[in-house]
């Protein structure tokens, strides 16, 4: 059945930059600035931040889409031109605190990607845990062609979806991919037809939301963090990360519950 979505209230209300409605354990955040097709100017960088760290304890996964044609246009070049070179740093510095809070923020977030996901909106796709693309996406980091570099994440986060390889590709030469190349890269987990995508997103969504919190805790903190160290440094990270997610009560009623026979059984969709 599909989610019933009404309006968040209170600080996230008032983010004019965004939509947020909240359904039950899913909150749904959409990028609200379509007439510049969702270019991210430094309002919208902070009402991200501002977003993800002030997120309902009701709300357990997040699906967050893109408002109009696309998904979104990147950074918002009518604030580039007057930026010395300490305020371009710090101007980055704050991307990479919202799209912080995005990765390793409280609930796992599916990104669901139509039209232009270029340059920052790239880098905000690829902090999402998962990506859903609708046929129309398409990817491209038109940084090299306007002579600027990456500055919202994306040189540490895209190249571990897509590899080095096809990131320097990218921004050299402009070559954007669509959505079937992109999948095939890595960039996202999912193609589905046009218009299908929220829906995707929900149903993903909502199985997320039922997963054991402390198991959500560990994929989203432990995993990408374990996968950066050495082999012997992430095993003993591993053997912690296990035994706090099966000390934890809701892991023992889970796995007691399949015991029992009363849990579903690994199968295939
Ligand atoms: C913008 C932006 C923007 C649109 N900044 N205003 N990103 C880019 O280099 C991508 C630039 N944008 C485009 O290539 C196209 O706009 C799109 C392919 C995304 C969409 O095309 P289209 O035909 O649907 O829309 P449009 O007619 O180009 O744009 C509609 C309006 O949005 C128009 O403004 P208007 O006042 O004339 O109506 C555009 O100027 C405006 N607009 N994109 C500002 N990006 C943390 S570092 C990240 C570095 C980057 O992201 S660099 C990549 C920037």
């Amino acid at each position: 059945m599909p989610l019933t979505f009404a309006p968040a209230a209170g600080l996230l209300a008032s983010l004019d930059l965004l939509r947020i409605e909240i359904a039950q354990a899913v909150a749904h955040v959409r990028l609200n600035r379509p007439a510049k097709r969702n270019a991210v100017n430094d309002t919208l960088v902070a009402q991200l931040h501002t977003c993800f760290v002030n997120l309902p304890e009701a709300v357990h996964a997040v699906v967050l889409t893109g408002e109009g044609q696309h998904f979104c246009a990147g950074l918002d070049l009518s604030e580039l031109s007057e930026r010395s070179v300490a305020e371009g740093v710090l101007h980055s510095r704050t991307w990479h605190a919202a799209m912080d809070a995005i990765q390793f923020g409280r609930v796992p977030v599916v990104a669901v990607l139509h039209g232009a996901v270029v340059g920052g909106g790239l880098e905000i796709a690829s902090s999402c845990h998962i990506r859903v693309a609708e046929a129309s996406a398409y990817y491209g980091l038109p940084e090299g062609q306007r002579g600027i570099f990456v500055g919202g994440g994306g040189s540490a986060r895209v190249p571990r979806l897509a590899g080095v390889a096809t990131m320097t590709d990218m921004m050299l030469t402009g070559r954007v991919l669509d959505a079937q190349e992109g999948y095939q890269k890595g960039l996202s987990q999912y193609v589905v037809a046009d218009g299908a995508g929220f829906a995707k997103g929900c149903e993903l969504a909502e199985k997320i939301a039922g997963n054991a919190p402390l198991s959500n805790f560990s994929v989203m903190q432990a995993l990408p963090r374990i996968a950066d160290l050495s082999q012997p440094d992430g095993l003993f990270v591993e053997s912690l990360m296990a035994a706090i997610a099966q000390g934890d009560d809701a892991a023992k009623q889970r796995v007691r519950a399949f015991l029992e026979k009363r849990a579903g059984k690994v199968e295939k969709s």
